[in-house]
This record gives structure tokens, sequence and C-alpha cells, in this order.
């Protein structure tokens, strides 16, 4: 490939927060072939399979070509200059009837910075409401508020650079083998060229992952709490802790109460690995071992977790348990010792935790609960601050509830699909059916746009100009390389006709995605999360904030010297009043439903290596259809015998919500431990959507869902 292109486009793969750099080939106005850009550090020339076969999204016959809306329960063609004021129309009657509360505006992890940008300016300072939330809800919201709970701040403090200097490698809840292809080979590489590299990998599914491990704690689904706080308990217990650096840098709390070390040790002392072991299903030994692997004083380590601690209801305790970890032991701020939560979505940091796109947050970790933060942002964003609500808007399962009950009356979904990839579907897409939903698609239908009033052409990736900020703080720009099909557009031009007709023009006068960026800047300014120029972004391979100084180097490791340019000497942790980490007291406690005998298994979803979520672009690619066609229902062997079912056999699965009808896989990728059953989610047939079976309790902290533990019954069919 690439011997007839005419030129080569720096970007970023449109898939995981991993965050590869690129380099698209393109000729006659096409994207014909992709290569990892070998000078990006982030992958230096390589790319996983999806990566790989990017250019066959481009081109699909469901790409949507031009607006439609739905007339007569049939979809019509329109122009865009009667979809837009349809949609600008709903939106000045539903503000106007029933106030700025009624709207809201679902996103995506997926959007280019500046989208996300927008979009919560005309939301939050322009409408003023807070409804404006996304898919990193349901993703990473937890690992945010285990970091800001912990540390004061948001994202993590090291890069992927850690991989290269760590020893001891934790990784649990976490399938990087298929989820962050490219950094598990970094992993890969540091084992093979250190023999003395260990790598734990617990996980109630042995996956591929396992396949590097050194150990491997197949622990009963939903016991980590207890795992963590036993790790903890040994860690004290044999004296592996690091106590100046516990004295000079920690608080311990329990809730708002301040313990002492010897209160935290007697907290534990229910944590012992005996009793543990009953708990986790994990031998007494196991624990202990891993606990003393992680604290070896001669071994630098690091943690690596996503959506299995993440999407919990227990979430944001889970992220806290690991951060102590690193804590007790001074394991933290150091190279190649550091707790690192990996980010699902290209840019979910970017474009919605640096933004601000949650209902509860502004720009630059900033939340709309502080009227400080709410004066600073209206200042730049040329509102009046009494316009903006101090009130959260609906988080992701509010907003499709409020969908459902009618007190949402127009709903615009922009790059994300959530009608198959939230949990507990049922009443949610009979919501997005009642409520007046405009959705903005590269293709056309998904399980959204069925239901949907207006669907927008969007222009796909690499057919606009963006910036992405992908798991380790590094802002990425990727160039424009080819024009859109169509009538397609990219989002911010029709969020910007929209605020446009709804009598923002004035707010919103950029003439480039560059005078975007700069507004957004300025928000970043001074608050220790500063953002590079776009002219720099244009020019680098990436850049990890914060970048106090536009020409300066970029920040490797946050609150310690040498490193990061806010400190002058020493680890400080600055987002904390007293500058202090919090080491939590945070009790074990399981999921919300657990197995009886109604339903005996408990039931976890994910991903898997060829497909992206919702399949909607990889799905079209052949190579990675044929690779992996449909869902299938991973059993463990003994269960199926006891059920009677045999590989490629369909089963039912069936929660107290819904049911899905799969075939069995019984030597599949990963084998869960014998109780539980692994449901991919990237099937687009309604039988097969296990989101119809997921359940919708979600974490009281960080408002995420937890996707990965419900109890359900198995039927032979
Ligand atoms: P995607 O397939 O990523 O799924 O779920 P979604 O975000 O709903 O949807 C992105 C959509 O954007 C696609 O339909 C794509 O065609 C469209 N698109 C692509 N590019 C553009 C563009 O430039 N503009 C516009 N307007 N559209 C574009 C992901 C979500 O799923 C997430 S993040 C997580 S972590 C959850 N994980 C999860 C799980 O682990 N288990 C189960 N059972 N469900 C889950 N659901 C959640
Ligand atoms: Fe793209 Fe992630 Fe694969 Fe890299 S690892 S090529 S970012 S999907």
């Amino acid at each position: 490939a690439g011997q007839d292109v005419e030129k080569w486009v720096k970007g970023v793969c449109r898939y995981c927060g991993v965050g590869c750099g690129v380099l698209v080939g393109v000729s006659k106005g096409k994207i014909t072939t992709v290569k990892g850009d070998p000078d990006n550090p982030v992958n230096k020339g390589r790319l996983c399979v999806k990566g790989i076969l990017l250019p066959k999204i481009m081109d699909t016959k469901d790409r949507l070509l031009h607006p439609l809306v739905k007339k007569n329960g049939q979809f019509v063609k329109v122009t865009w200059e009667e979809a837009l004021e349809l949609i600008a129309g709903k939106f000045r009657e539903a503000i106007d009837q029933y106030g700025p509360d009624s709207v809201g505006y679902y996103g995506s992890g997926q959007n280019i910075a500046e989208e996300a940008y927008v979009a919560n300016k005309l939301f939050k300072g322009a409408i003023g409401t807070n409804n404006i939330d996304g898919n990193p809800r349901t993703c990473m919201a937890s690992a945010v508020a285990g970091y800001v709970s912990t540390f004061g701040k948001d994202e993590p403090m090291g890069t992927y650079a850690d991989i290269e200097q760590a020893d001891v490698f934790f990784i649990i809840g976490a399938n990087m083998a298929e989820a962050h292809p490219v950094l598990y080979s970094s992993l890969v590489d540091r084992k093979n060229a250190n023999p003395n590299v260990k790598i734990i990998v617990a996980d109630p599914r042995r996956t591929r992952t396992a396949d590097v491990a050194d150990m491997l704690l197949q622990f009963i689904p939903g016991t980590d709490l207890a795992l963590l706080n036993s790790m903890a308990n040994v860690i004290i217990e044999e004296e592996l802790t690091d106590r100046t650096f516990i004295d000079n840098h920690t608080t311990f709390l329990q809730g708002e109460k301040k313990l002492t070390f010897a209160e935290f040790k007697t907290f534990l002392a229910d944590y012992t690995p005996d009793r543990t072991a009953g708990v986790t299903g994990l031998s007494a030994e196991q624990i202990r071992e891993a606990a003393r692997l992680f604290a070896d004083r001669n071994r630098n380590a690091m943690s690596l977790w996503t959506m299995g601690l993440n999407q919990r209801i227990r979430g944001t305790w889970a992220n806290n348990l690991v951060h102590n970890l690193h804590l007790l032991t001074g394991k933290i701020c150091r190279p190649g010792n550091t707790p690192f939560s990996l980010t699902g979505q290209p840019s979910a940091c970017g474009s919605i935790r640096e933004v601000g796109a949650l209902s509860h947050l502004l720009p630059a970790h900033r939340v709309v609960a502080n009227p400080k933060h709410r004066e600073e942002i209206a200042g730049i964003w040329g509102v009046d601050p009494q316009k903006m609500s101090p009130k959260p808007g609906y988080h992701t399962i509010e907003m499709f509830r409020a969908a459902a009950s009618g007190a949402l009356k127009v709903l615009w979904v922009v790059c994300t699909n959530p009608g198959q990839s939230i949990p507990n579907l049922t009443p949610y897409r009979e919501g997005m059916e009642k409520t007046f939903m405009i959705v903005s698609e590269a293709y056309h239908p998904t399980r959204t746009s069925e239901l949907a009033d207006v669907v927008l052409p969007a222009a796909l990736w690499m057919e606009k100009e963006g910036v992405y900020g992908n798991g380790e703080r590094r802002t990425q720009h990727i160039a424009k390389a080819i024009e859109p099909p169509g009538e397609a557009r990219p989002d911010v031009w029709a969020l910007i006709e929209v605020a446009k007709r709804l009598g923002f023009g004035n707010l919103f006068p950029y003439r480039s995605n560059e005078e975007i960026w700069e507004e957004y800047r300025k928000c970043t300014v001074g608050t220790k999360m500063d953002l590079p120029a776009y002219d720099r972004l244009r020019k680098e391979h990436g850049l990890t904030w914060p970048l106090p100084d536009p020409g300066g180097p970029e920040t490797s490791i946050r609150y310690a010297a040498p490193y990061d340019p806010f400190v002058k000497e020493g680890i400080q942790f600055y987002g904390r009043p007293d500058g202090r980490a919090v080491i939590f007291a945070r009790p074990h406690s399981g999921p919300q439903e657990i197995p009886d005998d109604e339903y005996p298994f408990y039931l976890s979803t994910g991903r898997v290596l060829e497909h992206w979520h919702t399949g909607t672009m990889t799905m079209n690619v052949p190579e990675l259809k044929r690779a992996m066609p449909e869902m299938y229902a991973e059993l463990n062997p003994e269960d199926a015998e006891k059920i009677g079912v045999k590989d490629g056999e369909p089963v039912k699965i069936i929660s107290r919500r819904g049911e899905c009808m799969l075939k069995a896989k019984l030597n599949g990728r990963g084998q869960p431990r014998p109780g539980m059953v692994y449901v991919p989610f990237h099937d687009t047939e309604i039988a097969r959507m296990i989101n119809f079976v997921t359940i919708d309790a979600f974490d009281d902290a960080s408002k995420q869902p937890e996707y990965k533990i419900c109890a359900v019954k198995l039927v032979k069919a």
C-alpha cells in the first residue's frame, strides 16, 4: 500500500483511548491507506487491526449523505435549512413552554474537543441548562471521581512512558490485549526485554491479557474491594509501607473523619488474607503474594485498570483503593510508579473531562456548583453568570429516564449510539422514541438514528480538523485529509448553525476550529491544566499538559519535581488544600445484584479486539466482521455441562429486565470463572443486544452504571 498515495496527512486513530498516531494516505480525494506514525511517541509506528483497516469505514453503503426528517413514521430527505429550522423551532418551543431544563444534549468521548466545547457553551452558557452529558459517563466517570476524591484533581499523574520503567504491573479489571492493544504490546515488550518484570492480572475472567501474567487472581465478580483492602492489610502488617512518604504526603479519611495510621490499620483488621479468601474465592497465599510483589521495595509498580473497576456501583471506591496501594508504599509520582486509569475512548479525556462536557462540570476541571468557576467561565464565554445554572443537569441514566417520563422534550445525540449502548434498554428506547430526538451520525440506520425525528449527516474522522486528548493527558491534532461526502458536515458546524437560529450567533463568531480552540485554551490558563496552542499542536506529535509556558516542555509526571512545572521541590498534591493525597478507609461493598436461586449466574460484558463499541464502524469492515461476526456467550465449560449446552449451541440469557439469545462459546479467547458468563456488546441485532439484559444501577458518587455485573439465568434454547 502507499505507492499511489498523493499525500500523507497526520492524524490520530479514530478508535480507542490509546491514541495512536497515524499517517493517512490520500489519493483522488479518498483515504486509500493508513499506517502507524513512526514519530508518534504513543505507538512508534504500531497500529492494531482496527487502526490499520480504518480506510474501510469511510465509503460504506450506509454512510448518511443528507439530513433526514421523520414524517408520518418514514424518514425523508430534506435540506439542511429545513432540518435546522425544525430543530431550532423545537428547541425554542420547549424552552419557552417548559424552561431550559426541558432540553438536553448527549455527547461522546469520540467528539473532537472543539465540538464538545461549542456544545457545552451552547447548552450551559447560552441556553442555560446543565443537561449535557455523554457516553464517558458510562466509561470513566468513576475514574474521575476516584482521582478527584483522592488527589483533588482529575486525570492520571503518569504517562504511557511509565510502562518502560515499571517492574511490577498490577492490572485489575482491564483486558488490555483486546481493549488497548498497542499499549499491551508496550507491556509485552517491557516484559520480554526484562524477564524480572512481573505481571499480576486480577480479573474474574481469564482474558488474553492473562497470557502474559505471572499471577492470575480470578476472584469472584464484585469482590475486588475486599481484595484491594486485603492487599493493603498485608502491606501494613508486613511493614512494607513507606512511612516517610505517608507522613509527609497523605491524610487518612473515613468519610469526612480523619483517622490516624493506627486507626486505619484497625479498620483493615477485618481484611486479613485468611478472612478475605472466603469472600473473594482466592487463596490467602495468593493475596499475600500479590501484595508482597506489589510492595517489593526493589520494584517500581504501575497499576492499570479500566471498566472492570469503573463500571460498578462502587466504582469510585474501587478507584480509591487502588490509589491507596500506591500511597501506602510511596510508589507514585516517580518514573514507573503510578496508578494509571486506562481511558476507553479517543478523546474522553480531551473532549469531556478537560472540556467539562458532563452535567456537573465546566471547562478545565471546574464544576457548575462553584460560583467562582461559573463566573470565570461566563467571563470567557461572554454570557451573564446569572444565566448559568448551579445545579448539575441530568447525568446519563437520569437523562434517558427524563426522556421516558416526558420531562425531557428535546434531546440532541451526537457521536454516540445510546439506543444500543446504555444499560436496561427497553424503557430508554421507548423514551428515545417519545422525546423529540435529533441524532448526528455518520451512518444510518443505527439503533439510535432509527428512533430519531431528525438525523443529521456527520463528517467523519479525517473529513474535518480537530483535537483529541488521549488517556495520558496527550493533546493531539488531527488534520483534515479529505472532503466529507454528500452533504455531510462537521458536527461543530451544525451546532453553530442551530445556535445562530436560536439567536446566539454573537457567542459563536468562530471562523475556524483554531479560533474555537484558542478561546477554550483561555479557560485552561492558570488552572494547572494549561493546554498548548493550536499552531504548536499542528506541528508536533501531541503534548502532555500542563504546559504553562506555551513554548516550554510537556509534563511527564504531575505533582512531582522536577517534572511538574508547578512543583519546586519534592512532591505536592496541589489539588488538595493541604497538598496531601487521601488514603480512604472504604469497606468492601458488593454489586447491586448477586446471583440467587432464580438468576444463578453473574453476567459481565465488554469489548473484543476487532470491534469498536456498537459496531457501526467496525462491522462495516469485512475483515473485522469475518473475524468476529456475531456476539456470543462465553461460558465456563463446567457450567455449560450443567445446563447441557455445547459449544456453538444457542443459549438464552435472561435477567429481571430482558433477554438475549446467543451462541455458547466454550473455548473462546477468555474463560470466565464458574458461575459467570461474558458477552461482548458490538452486535447490532436486536435479539442479540445484551443491553436489554444489563442493569442500570449506578455509583452514587460518579453516576456510572454497573455494566460489569448483574444476575442472569441461562436456558438452553
Ligand atoms: P459507539 O459505537 O462508539 O457506541 O457506546 P456508544 O458511544 O453508544 O457510537 C459512536 C457513534 O458515533 C457510532 O454510531 C458512529 O457511527 C458515530 N460517529 C462516528 N464518527 C462520528 C462523527 O464524527 N460525528 C458523529 N456525529 N457521529 C460519529 C459506547 C459506550 O458503551 C461506552 S463509551 C462504554 S464504556 C459502555 N461500555 C459498555 C460495556 O462495557 N458493556 C455494555 N454492555 N454496554 C456498554 N455500553 C457503553
Ligand atoms: Fe487505534 Fe487503539 Fe488500535 Fe491504537 S490501539 S490503533 S488507538 S484502536
